[in-house]
């Protein structure tokens, strides 16, 4: 009998592909390496947590509010802290800006390493056991190391971004990640611990029929993107909004689609936060084939202003991204 009829097969180890790879990044000393599968450690704790949500008392809100100005929930503050404790042992990172913080975290001088996170993204999902993720986003510093951080080491372009990724907590969990050469996808086996590659060179279709958005604000959107949805409708596209950005994205990456959160009456400059959300799946979705833009100008070209400054974000396939511009 072939092997293969009574052994599925696993893909490489997470580890072993990000050491057999190390050779392409331009810093190869294996820093950024260890800085990945730091990520990776507290990906796996956040995993456990949120696997046990309604067997103990981690739903719901913790009383708190974040940068900016949103309810806190107990997983959000419960991910932060893992991620901060994986990231300032590590050693690593030098400075770590979260979606949890107002302002940055200074880790340690001698770290190379500057790390945008939002260690929970889709809040509202999670008390309804519906996909949730972390998203992330390294930067090399700019100044000298063992010297204190600079503003120009943390509001660095999208474009600067030495890497990118999502950890997607669905149906399986995922870690999604891109340093510069083609996005690969890592499964996580729980019952070996290991996120092993499943997705090896994933490309964005460059075409799609799915447009993701909430219209239910659609009263506040301007009248161009109302045409958009318009002509979205008049080609009988297929709507799918589960309202957690790295669910959203990752569907449109393997089916082809476009994520749209635009500028409202609410939000004139847009909800998504340009340095821990858009600019990591900017880079993705390039990586990828796909585009990210705010409508007009490309996401990775925007000069950061401050930490948790907003922008409206179009992503995904190439042509619907550049279909939808076409209106606004
Ligand atoms: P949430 O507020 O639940 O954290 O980034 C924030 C985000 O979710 C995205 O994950 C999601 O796509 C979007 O906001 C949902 O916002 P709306 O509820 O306004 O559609």
């Amino acid at each position: 009998m072939e092997a293969s009829r009574i052994a599925l097969p696993i893909g490489t180890a997470l580890d072993r592909f990000i050491k057999n790879n190390q050779d392409q990044f331009q810093y190869a000393t294996g820093e950024l390496s260890q800085l990945l599968r730091d990520i990776a450690l507290a990906s796996k704790v956040v995993n456990r947590e949120i696997n046990k949500a309604g067997l103990i008392d981690i739903m719901g809100a913790m009383g708190s509010q974040n940068s900016g100005g949103e309810q806190q929930q107990k997983l959000d503050v419960l991910a932060n802290i893992r991620f901060t404790r994986a990231l300032t042992k590590g050693g690593e990172a030098c400075a770590l800006i979260s979606e949890e913080s107002e302002s940055y975290l200074d880790l340690n001088n001698q770290g190379n390493y500057v790390i945008a996170i939002d260690p929970l993204d889709g809040s509202s999902n999670i008390d309804v056991n519906v996909s949730i993720g972390t998203i992330f986003s390294v930067y090399h510093r700019k100044s000298e190391v063992g010297q204190p951080i600079q503003e120009a080491d943390i509001l660095q372009y999208g474009s600067e971004q030495v890497a990118a990724g999502y950890i997607l907590y669905g149906s399986s969990t995922m870690l999604v990640y891109t340093t510069g050469h083609g996005v690969n996808g890592f499964t996580y086996e729980s019952t070996l611990g290991e996120y092993v590659l499943s997705h090896l060179n994933m490309r964005m279709p460059e075409d799609g029929v799915i447009y993701s958005i909430n219209e239910g604000s659609a009263n506040s959107f301007s009248p161009a993107v109302k045409s958009y949805l318009e002509f979205c409708k008049d080609e009988n596209y297929t709507a799918r909004y589960i309202g957690s950005l790295v669910a959203d994205f990752h569907r449109n990456l393997l089916k082809g689609g476009i994520y749209i959160y635009p500028a409202t009456a609410k939000n004139p400059n847009g909800k998504l936060r340009l340095m821990y959300e858009c600019n990591a799946l900017a880079y993705l979705a390039e990586q990828a084939g796909g585009k990210a833009t705010d409508g007009k100008n490309r996401i990775l070209d925007i000069k950061p202003q401050d930490l948790h400054q907003r922008t409206a974000f179009y992503v995904g396939s190439k042509n619907m991204v550049e279909k939808a511009e076409s209106f606004i």
